[in-house]
């Protein structure tokens, strides 16, 4: 999530200005010649650079056509070097070389310039779109592919501990990761990571679509709106998060596992999201789509791998399981016990007492949790039973999971055992409309 300086309030700002003039209509200071300070880099406007051709040479230079070029890799390099919040953006002639009328292909060699600015660039493959007409009405206009690089390569890398970096609308394809981030506050949205322009096919990647490598802090994948959303499919795993300083990042409202409409299956053929290894208090969810990955939904593995709360998801047809806590993962938090449900009700009870805990309720086909109920919850005077009530007056599927989040380390448990909804009819017979979705 950006960081932003809250701007000094309207109020505060007359005060100091009629106590500065005050100051100086006395004759007690002296103003220097320059008194503006650079408080926040955000309040400059960076050079934007203009990606026009899909070659991948560096000639040092981003000029205009035709006398000369701008490659993102140029780009990037002078977006590292100039020391401001740069943009980013793409106008490619299409059709023309590396583009077919639909999209354009930065083919690249190498991986791009590792991004190490201290105020990251913008890069924003949506501004395609806008300069040259939206040609493909399945996804992204831009597609940096290195899948003729050599194996292992990794498209993007995010490497500055400040840098506000954002990666946006592109379609992003390499052996190894797509999108590797060691460096914090960094925004990655509307990408298609591990799959073709039209959000169906594979390319079948070694590496996880975006990792979050130890030191990775208050990253933000995905955000609330359908711009936001980043498809993340075909790749190792979907996402992976690693190392014991990586906290704070927060991955809502993805696809990680399916086809660009959410329910297909494209699994990744590892882990939906792989978190191990120590890293610790981050968020997955509200609003990601994990199915049909070819392990697990979610796997929290490993001690000190805690505090990794996984809230509001719609998780299904994971091969091996929704939601996975090994080795010391999330404190290895006890999943709620539930009882046969009768459709407008389902009881159960956790270890622990309401309300230093949270319950969410989910329906599936399963023992997984696709469907999110939203509902109210009646809880015994020992805050250790409870009945849910859905909001709608019935549960949605056959079967219905619970998972529990403890407030206080904010782990949340596996979903439990699952026991029958008590509902003669399963929503699975019926079009789907998820929350915030609409397939
Ligand atoms: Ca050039
Ligand atoms: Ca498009």
């Amino acid at each position: 999530m950006r960081f932003c300086p809250k701007p000094l309030s309207g109020r505060r700002n007359r005060v100091l200005t009629v106590f500065s003039l005050s100051l100086l209509l006395l004759g007690l200071i002296s103003l220097p010649t320059r008194a503006v300070p650079k408080s926040s880099p955000s309040l400059f406007v960076g050079t934007i650079y203009t990606v026009n051709t899909t070659a991948d040479d560096d000639d040092g230079s981003c000029d205009p056509l035709p006398s000369g070029d701008c490659t993102l890799r140029e780009a990037i390099n002078l977006a590292n070097a100039d020391g401001d919040s740069s943009t980013i953006e793409f106008n490619i002639p299409n059709p023309g070389p590396g583009c077919d009328g639909i999209t354009c292909i930065i083919t690249i060699d190498s991986a791009l310039p590792s991004i190490w600015s201290p105020e990251g660039p913008t890069i924003d493959g949506t501004t395609q779109a806008a300069n040259q007409g939206d040609t493909n009405s399945y996804g992204p206009e831009i597609e940096i592919s290195g899948e003729t690089a050599p194996v292992g390569t990794v498209c993007f890398r995010l490497s500055s501990p400040t840098s506000h970096t954002t990666i946006k609308g592109l379609v992003i394809r390499c052996t190894g990761q797509g999108i590797r981030i060691w460096g914090n506050y960094n925004t990655i949205i509307g990408n298609y990571i591990g799959t073709d322009a039209t959000g169906t096919a594979v390319l079948g990647s070694f590496g996880s679509g975006i990792s979050l490598d130890d030191v990775a802090q208050n990253n933000t994948i995905g955000g609330p709106t359908e711009a936001d959303r980043n498809l993340i499919s075909g790749n190792h795993s979907g996402i992976a998060l690693w190392g014991s300083t990586t906290t704070g990042n927060i991955i809502e409202g993805n696809y990680i596992g399916t086809d660009r409409t959410g329910t297909q299956p494209l699994g990744n053929t590892y882990h939906g999201i792989y978190i191990h290894d120590g890293a610790h208090d981050n968020t997955v969810g509200p609003n990601n789509i994990i199915a049909y990955n070819g392990h697990l939904g979610v796997l929290v593995n490993e001690a000190g791998t805690t505090g990794n709360t996984i809230t509001q998801n719609s998780i299904h047809s994971n091969s091996l399981g929704g939601i996975n806590l090994s080795g010391g993962g999330n404190n290895m938090l006890a999943s709620p016990s539930l009882s046969p449900g009768a459709c407008d009700a389902v009881g159960g009870s956790t270890r622990i007492a309401w309300p230093s805990v949270a319950v969410e309720v989910f329906s599936d086909a399963d023992g997984q949790g696709w469907f999110y109920e939203e509902g109210t919850f009646d809880w015994s005077p020992d805050g250790l039973s409870f009945t849910f009530y859905p909001a709608s007056g019935s549960l949605h599927g056959l079967m219905v999971t619970a998972t529990i989040t403890d407030l206080t380390t904010g782990d949340t448990s596996e979903f439990s055992a699952p026991v029958p909804s008590g509902c003669p009819v399963t929503f699975l017979h019926l079009p789907l409309i998820l929350k915030n979705y609409t397939p």
